[in-house]
């Protein structure tokens, strides 16, 4: 209007709608952040923010209520890989684009603009090659992302395709849905049923890890020590595990991913080309490196 707002290019805000997974682990809060920044005011988005609490079908209503509100775009972090088909065909047929981030889905790549998030499956392969090169002969055990997701199927690939043929036993694997709590249930019940047999263990995210932490010192045991301890993200708290001496072998998996799906929304909005799938590039720590660069960590 002629009066002004006060808001800077308040009218060409671009209205989105993002629905995240929830809020399971240290992984999800620092992407929240990376995305509620990259979708500001000031980078000229007006964020609604969705977090379904790792339920599928509140996922799914989230990004039904952003259609029937008429957004510019939608950015979904999928909770799991199945059950998309519906829901992207609606957003398609309304005209709005999806733009998909941190994990895949199942449904044809009609459906959606574009995807940016990480190799989980190379992710789960570094942390096997490392457990095989460092740890082979151990009994291990195994803490699994969300059911479903596609973080834990292809983590559990690339794992399983790393330790194939080596003379690592996996006695069990189970998950423990990417939660500090579930991952200490379970490494409760692991501990109950194979006791000190287990000398390895892979979670799927640090989150995990560290809620198993607490349940091998109940049990009397040392992690990093009686335990191997393998695990993937490299947030705060497992990178200060891992320098501590706790956790042994971290696979990093980027949470910064707000900035390239802000551009990506931008692009298709203007028509533009853009690349189907972005991989953001991955590293891994050790002991001794993650004690070199815990400070400099953002998150
Ligand atoms: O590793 C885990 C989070 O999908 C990559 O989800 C993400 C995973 C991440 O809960 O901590």
């Amino acid at each position: 209007g002629t009066g002004g707002n006060g808001e800077e290019g308040g009218d060409e805000l671009i209205t989105v709608g993002f629905a995240q997974t929830g809020s399971e682990s240290g992984w999800r809060s620092a992407n929240t952040e990376s995305m509620k920044e990259a979708f500001s005011k000031e980078n000229g988005f007006d964020l609604k923010f969705n977090a379904a609490d790792n339920k599928q079908e509140a996922q799914i209503a989230a990004v039904r209520s952003f259609i029937n509100q008429g957004v510019d775009a939608i950015v979904i972090a999928p909770i799991t890989v199945d059950g998309w088909d519906d829901v992207l065909t609606e957003a398609k047929d309304a005209g709005i684009p999806v733009i998909l981030e941190d994990r895949t889905v199942s449904a044809s790549e009609d459906l959606y603009a574009s995807w940016v998030g990480l190799d989980f499956e190379q992710e789960g392969k570094t942390a096997g090659e490392w457990a095989v090169e460092n740890a082979d002969g151990s009994n291990l055990v195994i803490l699994e992302g969300t059911t479903g997701s596609s973080a834990a199927l292809d983590r559990a690939t690339g794992f399983g395709a790393a330790i194939e043929g080596s003379d690592i036993t996996t006695l069990d694997s189970q998950t423990g849905d990417f939660t500090r709590d579930g991952g200490k249930k379970v490494m409760e019940g692991f501990l109950q049923k194979y006791g000190d047999d287990i000398n390895l263990l892979f979670a799927h995210n640090d989150d995990m890890g560290l809620g198993a932490l607490d349940a091998i010192k109940a049990a009397g045991l040392t992690p990093g020590k009686d335990i191997t301890i393998v695990t993937i993200d490299a947030v705060k708290d497992g990178m200060t595990a891992l320098a501590n001496g706790e956790f042994n072998f971290i696979v990093e998996c980027n949470p910064l991913l707000g900035e390239k799906a802000a551009d990506l929304v931008k692009a298709v909005l203007a028509g533009e080309d853009v690349e189907k799938k972005t991989i953001v590039p991955d590293q891994s720590f050790t002991q001794e490196q993650a004690a070199e660069v815990l400070d400099s960590r953002p998150y």
